[in-house]
């Protein structure tokens, strides 16, 4: 049986949570290895990209979180067989990827500096993304991003609508999404309250 080793932060969120989330629900056995900052920092050179999450498949690491957040949905079930749904399941994964990068700029910026870029954040980027997102989950039909059914753009989705939501972003209105997408705030609660979802939640 292959072994599966997922190592990443210690956070409900993130890059590492979703493709968590497809192993779980898949029924796919992984050591889930979850660090802290100071260990990071101490074991950053034995990552690829000295950046988090990394899998290791039979003891062999592979990087970057939307290839592996496919790679284990495809194992799970969560991935579409059909190439033009697969097309725009990528393209949802890809534009989340897009905004954590815009997110992660803003990072490590502080008082007046942090305020501003947030700011410009949430009347750009983040609401071009959210509209944009919210956008092609009406293609998919309403309720799922791809597939008719909860795939792996679903999950990368919700924890980055969540995230929103949270209150851990600085100047960032947790009401955001509800404001300029309900469909989007929707799905957020559809797919939190998903039986597989909340499973992962309780285990
Ligand atoms: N393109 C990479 C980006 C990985 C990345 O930047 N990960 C962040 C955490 S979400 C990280 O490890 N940051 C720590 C650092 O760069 O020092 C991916 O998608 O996996």
């Amino acid at each position: 049986m292959t072994r599966f080793k997922l190592t990443y932060f210690d956070i409900d969120g993130g890059r590492g949570e979703s493709i968590r989330i497809a192993f779980h629900i898949g029924g796919i056995d992984f050591e889930d290895v979850r660090v802290k900052g100071p260990e990071f920092r101490e074991a950053r050179q034995s990552f690829r990209f000295h950046a988090l999450p990394v899998l290791e498949i039979d003891g062999r690491q592979v990087s970057q979180s939307n290839a592996l957040l496919r790679y284990v949905g495809k194992l799970a079930g969560l991935y579409p067989a059909d190439d033009l749904q697969a097309l725009h399941c990528d393209e949802v994964i890809d534009a989340v990827e897009d905004l954590n990068h815009a997110v992660g700029r803003t990072f490590g910026l502080q008082g007046d500096a942090m305020k501003q870029a947030r700011e410009e954040l949430v009347k750009g980027r983040l609401a071009t993304y959210v509209k944009g997102l919210d956008a092609l989950l009406a293609r998919g039909g309403g309720e799922y991003f791809a597939d008719g059914r909860l795939t792996v753009a679903d999950l990368k989705v919700v924890i980055e609508t969540r995230t929103l939501a949270k209150g851990i972003l600085d100047h960032v209105p947790t009401d955001l999404v509800e404001r300029l997408a309900p469909a989007l705030a929707a799905h957020r609660e559809r797919i939190a309250n998903d039986p597989r979802v909340v499973a992962y939640y309780a285990r």
